[in-house]
């Protein structure tokens, strides 16, 4: 018996890790694993063997490229419903502030998300964590947000607890109470957030279903001084937070986030420098979302050239939901990341992974190719990395691998047409 249990040989490896080279690149490489872990790195050369001597499983991929399995850490993946009629109202002219404020947009996936059993929502929501797999991710973050009451959101996060045990992929959850109100509140919105503070966190994190606790400080959100009360209520509770922030305007909520040591601040589009150089000293991630850049087609983009200045590392993700991102493809993401923000292929593949996974607070167990590392792997029929950027709409992957096991597909995945 070899001590490794798979070598992957003959590899190009994207490492992403910090080597100094473009994409942390090793060209004919191998890469080996043992149980759920990276145990060996490096070029062919180096190997101190046979390769058959020293692992079970020997796989020749000819030249393929291997990359860390992709991340997607901003996901809204489990809801009820979806919102295609108000995608028909916003191409009518419509804007997405109006149809929330008439009690449309959120609140209209509340209520569907609230009528449905957990079964529903996790038979709906099977197809599209599928969809994100099949793309090469092997961490999902998955936030509630549609509950908007205890045992809704409860119900979300269980959901999204279901789906991780359900599926190859490792899934991150995040409470999101704090995201619209509900009509219940109406006029009442410092009652709502009590309530967010007294009765939800405490359930939500006596349930042990959430991971971090997110809010969405915006105009149609929730003010800075709200989303500071949910804060401290988290930290009470020792969860990490993380923030959905100046998408539409400046609330100054990114400063507030790195304020409290936010494992991310999201959007940010109309994010201030000052508030750049908070999140710079904190180490708060910037998630950038372009879909629902694209989507909702804003023209205010995000300031890339001030994260890049400061030293603000950049994750990107699908931010997938019926309402401003109905896109489940975090592929897709790097190429809008590339065409709509300008952000390099090597930034947009690291905004996947290596910083995918710091966004999430994973930075030490995943998201580059490292030894001792979760053995997540993603191999492309690919001649080099920048095409995981370039092709649109285009699916190059060719071998999955989650905690060292290949996936199949065909057997553990769940296609659209077997949901229903
Ligand atoms: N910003 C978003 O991108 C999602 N939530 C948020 O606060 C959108 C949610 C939705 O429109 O359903
Ligand atoms: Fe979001």
């Amino acid at each position: 018996m070899a001590d490794w249990d798979t070598i992957w040989i003959n590899a190009n490896l994207a490492t992403m890790a910090g080597t100094g080279m473009p994409y942390g690149k090793i060209e004919n490489g191998a890469i080996a694993a043992k149980c759920d872990r990276i145990v060996w790195v490096g070029s062919m050369d180096a190997l101190t063997g046979k390769p058959d001597t020293l692992a079970n499983h020997v796989v020749d991929i000819a030249g393929k490229w291997v990359t860390p399995g992709l991340i997607d850490c901003h996901t809204h993946l489990v809801f009820g419903g979806s919102r295609a009629s108000e995608f028909e109202q916003r191409l009518q002219g419509v804007s997405y502030e109006e149809i929330a404020r008439a009690g449309g947009g959120i609140v209209s996936t509340m209520t569907a998300t609230r009528e449905a059993s957990e079964e529903a929502l996790v038979r709906a929501s099977l197809p599209r964590l599928s969809n994100l797999i099949r793309e090469g991710c092997t961490t999902v973050e998955i936030k509630s947000g549609y509950g908007l009451e205890k045992s809704a959101e409860i119900k979300q996060l269980s959901v999204a607890r279901t789906l991780g045990e359900s599926l190859p992929v490792n899934v991150q959850t995040t409470f999101l109470g704090a995201h619209a109100l509900p009509p219940e509140f109406k006029g009442r919105q410092a009652d709502y957030i009590e309530q967010v503070i007294e009765e939800m966190m405490p359930a939500v994190a006596e349930s042990g279903t959430a991971d971090a606790v997110d809010a969405f400080c915006e105009s149609i959100g929730f003010t800075a001084a709200e989303t500071e009360a949910v804060f401290k209520s988290a930290q009470a509770h020792d969860l990490p937070v993380k923030l959905h922030a100046e998408q539409l305007s400046d609330l100054g909520g990114a400063a507030l986030a790195a304020r409290f040591g936010a494992l991310s601040a999201d959007h940010l589009e109309f994010v201030s420098e000052d508030s750049v150089l908070a999140m710079a000293a904190a180490g708060t991630v910037a998630v950038v979302l372009p879909g629902a850049f694209y989507i909702l087609r804003e023209t205010q983009l995000p300031p890339i050239d001030l994260f890049r200045k400061h030293g603000v590392d950049i994750a990107i993700a699908s931010d997938f939901n019926p309402g401003s991102s109905p896109v489940p493809s975090l592929l897709l993401m790097l190429n809008m990341s590339c065409t709509l923000f300008r952000m390099t292929p090597e930034e947009a593949l690291a905004g996947a992974t290596r910083n995918a996974a710091k966004a999430l607070g994973l930075a030490a167990d995943r998201g580059t190719l490292e030894v001792g590392k979760r053995a997540d792997l993603a191999i492309w029929s690919i001649g080099q990395p920048a095409e995981l950027a370039y092709w649109a709409g285009y699916n190059p992957l060719h071998t999955l691998i989650h905690d060292g096991t290949a996936i199949d597909f065909d057997a553990q995945l769940v296609s659209p047409g077997l949901a229903a």
